[in-house]
């Protein structure tokens, strides 16, 4: 099927800490309320669309991407977030649906990071081939895509793990091992009962190679602030960097 189920099995990296939050809380560097990230969400604009990778502008900042199979919840999740209807229509326009769709983020009109919504996947009446050139469109994003900070993968757990959900998590774990933020986002959860919940969630965990699992639901409103808190430390991560810059040395020659 693909070239990337090199990988049989789901692997935990114990070596490497996870760098994520508790699921309460945080204890990072930078520290938000809720209401700024659900603020800074709320900015989304759309950018642009693009047929593939090679049509996308090369961004210098961060990226998170969505993807998930059709019918996932994926529009309802992006549009709960960033509190918009317009952003799912602007992807649902004829054309855009099997596109890449970016959608700036930023207060003040200064972007600081961009949303991608990626084509939805596995709807059964699709022809082969559009599957095949899904799948090299995807692959050829997530494995290349240089500003890409983070993946969130929409799933229904009342359907758990697809095929190509497993094509998707082969594809991306090398990167999600070398550290690529990623979140299974578990949609609809206002569907199972507290029980369900917790025994997807868990069994979420065990599939999702060190990455991080939230059930989420638009209708209840569960899971809203802290995918939302999630996604903004992703894009704001704290900077070490600055502390190296120095002062130039006064040289009197
Ligand atoms: N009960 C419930 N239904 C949802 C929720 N999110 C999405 N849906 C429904 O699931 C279906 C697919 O949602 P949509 O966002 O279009 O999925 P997409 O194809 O992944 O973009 C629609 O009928 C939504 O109303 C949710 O949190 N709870
Ligand atoms: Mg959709």
């Amino acid at each position: 099927m693909s070239q990337f189920n090199s990988l049989p099995t789901m692997t935990h990296p114990n070596s490497q800490p996870s760098p994520q939050l508790p699921s309460t809380g945080d204890n990072t560097a930078q520290t938000i309320s809720p209401a700024v990230a659900l603020g800074w969400l709320h900015t989304a604009k759309f950018l642009t669309t693009a047929p593939q990778l090679q049509f996308l502008p090369a961004l210098d900042v961060p990226e998170i991407a969505f993807v998930g199979r059709s019918n996932a919840g994926k529009s309802t999740c992006i549009n709960t977030l960033t509190q918009q209807k317009q952003l799912a229509f602007a992807s649902k326009k004829p054309g855009r649906t099997q596109h890449i769709n970016l959608f700036s983020l930023g207060k003040q009109g200064i972007t600081d990071a961009v949303l991608a919504d990626l084509p939805g996947y596995g709807y059964a009446a699709v022809p082969k081939q559009d599957k095949i050139r899904w799948q090299q469109v995807m692959a050829n994003y997530l494995i290349t895509r240089e500003n890409l900070k983070a993946i969130v993968l929409m799933c229904d757990p009342r359907h758990g793990l697809t095929e190509l959900d497993e094509v998707l998590l082969d594809v991306v774990r090398p990167r999600v091992e070398e550290g690529l933020n990623f979140l299974v986002i578990l949609t609809k959860s206002d569907k199972l009962t507290r029980a369900e919940q917790t025994k997807a969630l868990s069994i979420m965990k065990l599939n999702a190679g060190g990455g991080e699992v939230r059930l989420f639901s638009a209708t209840k409103r569960q899971g809203i602030d802290e995918v939302a808190t999630l996604l903004w430390q992703w894009a704001h991560p704290a900077s070490p960097a600055k502390t190296q810059m120095q002062a130039p040395e006064k040289t009197i020659e």
